[in-house]
C-alpha cells in the first residue's frame, strides 16, 4: 500500500507538469481526489490493514494527500498568472496609434446664407426681430391689406389650423406686431420660417424668409433702392447690377420685383437666367397707407418701405443647387459639401 501511495504521488506530480489549462487541472483532481478517484480508492482500502500498519500508512497517506493538494494549489496559481498574462497581452492597447478625429458639425447651408443676410442688414443698422409661426388671419392677411377673397388666402395655399389660426405664409405679421408695439422710427429685419402649400423644384412647404421694414418721416423709394443695392453688392459682389420691375403686392404701393444681374454669366445671358441676364431675388415696395392705418400710424406723418426675400432661393443662387428640396432631405453627402 505504501508503494501504491508513492506511485500515485509520482504519477500526479508527473501529470501536473503536463497541465496547460484549468480544465485539465480539474479533471486531474477528479481523477485522483474525486469520490471515485485513485487516491480515494487506495484510502478506502485502509480498513483492511492491521492495527500496527494503519497509523503508519494513515500518516503517510495524509502527508501525500496534503503535499499533492499543495502541488495542485501551486499549479492553479501558476496557470492563473499565465492566463492573466496572456489576457493582458491580447487586450493591450497601442497608445502610439493616432486618435480618432471628432467630426465637427456646422450650420446648415440655408442657415449659413440666412446668417450672412442678417449680418449685412445689421451692419446697415437694422435690428433682428422674430415672432410666432402660428398666427391669426388678422396678422397674416387683414392687417396687410389682403382682402378676404384674395387668392393667397385659398385653402390650397395656406395651412389653416383650428380656431382661426394658421401657419404664417410670410414673415410680415411679425412686422405688424413690431409696429403695434413701438413708434417710428423702425428699422428691422425678420428672419424665420414661413409655410405655404407648395412643393416642386423651387418650393418646399416650409421655407425661410427675411423680411425688412423701415418706417420714419420722409422715407422715399430711393432709400429702399440704396439699401437693396448695398445688400446685393455685399451678398453677390461689387459688380452686381439691380433692376426694379413694377409689380403688385396688397401691402405695398408702389411695388416692385427686384432682379440682380445673373451671378453665373454676369448679365450676358445663360441657361441659369433664361437668357435674360437677370435673376429675381426679392419683392419690395413703399408700405401701403392701409397697412399703416391697421397699426394706428398716421400715413400723413410717416412713410416706409418693406421687402421680402426667400432664403432658399438666395442659397440656390449662391451654391448653384438645381432643386431646393435637396436642402431638406438631410442627406449628409449633400450637406457636407457646404
Ligand atoms: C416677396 C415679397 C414682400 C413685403 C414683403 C411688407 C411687410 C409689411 C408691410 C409691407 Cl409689415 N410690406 N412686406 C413687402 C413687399 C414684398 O415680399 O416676394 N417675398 C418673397
Amino acid at each position: 500500500m505504501k508503494k501504491e501511495l508513492e506511485a500515485i504521488q509520482a504519477e500526479v506530480l508527473q501529470a501536473l507538469k503536463q497541465i496547460n489549462t484549468q480544465d485539465q487541472l480539474e479533471s486531474l483532481r477528479i481523477e485522483y481526489f474525486g469520490r471515485k478517484g485513485k487516491l480515494t480508492d487506495v484510502m478506502k482500502g485502509m480498513g483492511k490493514l492491521s492495527k500496527e500498519e494503519r497509523p503508519i500508512i494513515g500518516k503517510l497517506a495524509n502527508e501525500i494527500r496534503s503535499s499533492l493538494s499543495d502541488a495542485f494549489e501551486a499549479a492553479k496559481t501558476a496557470l492563473d498568472s499565465k492566463q492573466q498574462g496572456q489576457q493582458l497581452k491580447a487586450e493591450s492597447v497601442d497608445i502610439t496609434l493616432p486618435g480618432r478625429k471628432p467630426t465637427l458639425g456646422k450650420a446648415h447651408p440655408v442657415m449659413q446664407i440666412l446668417q450672412r443676410i442678417e449680418e449685412i442688414f445689421m451692419q446697415m443698422g437694422f435690428q433682428v426681430v422674430t415672432g410666432p409661426e402660428v398666427e391669426t388671419e388678422h396678422y397674416n392677411f387683414d392687417a396687410l391689406n389682403t382682402p378676404p377673397d384674395h387668392p393667397a388666402r385659398d385653402l390650397h395655399d395656406t395651412f389653416y389650423l383650428t380656431d382661426g389660426h394658421l401657419l404664417r405664409t410670410h414673415n410680415s405679421p411679425v412686422q405688424i406686431r413690431a409696429m403695434e408695439n413701438q413708434q417710428p422710427p423702425i428699422r428691422i429685419i425678420v428672419p424665420g420660417k414661413a409655410y405655404r402649400v407648395d412643393y416642386d423644384v423651387s418650393h418646399t412647404p416650409m421655407f425661410h424668409q427675411v423680411e425688412g421694414l423701415l418706417v420714419d418721416r420722409h422715407v422715399t423709394f430711393s432709400e429702399l433702392k440704396g439699401v437693396l443695392v448695398s445688400f446685393a453688392r455685399q451678398m453677390f459682389g461689387d459688380q452686381t447690377q439691380m433692376r426694379f420691375r413694377p409689380h403688385f403686392f396688397p401691402f405695398t404701393e408702389p411695388s416692385a420685383e427686384v432682379d440682380i444681374s445673373c451671378t453665373v454669366c454676369q448679365g450676358k445671358g445663360c441657361r441659369s437666367c433664361g437668357h435674360t441676364g437677370w435673376i429675381e431675388i426679392l419683392g419690395a415696395g413703399a408700405v401701403d397707407p392701409e397697412v399703416f392705418r391697421a397699426v394706428n400710424y398716421d400715413p400723413e406723418e410717416v412713410t416706409g418701405f418693406a421687402f421680402g426675400m426667400g432664403v432658399e432661393r438666395i442659397a440656390n443662387l449662391q451654391f448653384r443647387i438645381p432643386d431646393i428640396r435637396t436642402f431638406y432631405e438631410n442627406d449628409l453627402r449633400f450637406l457636407n459639401q457646404f
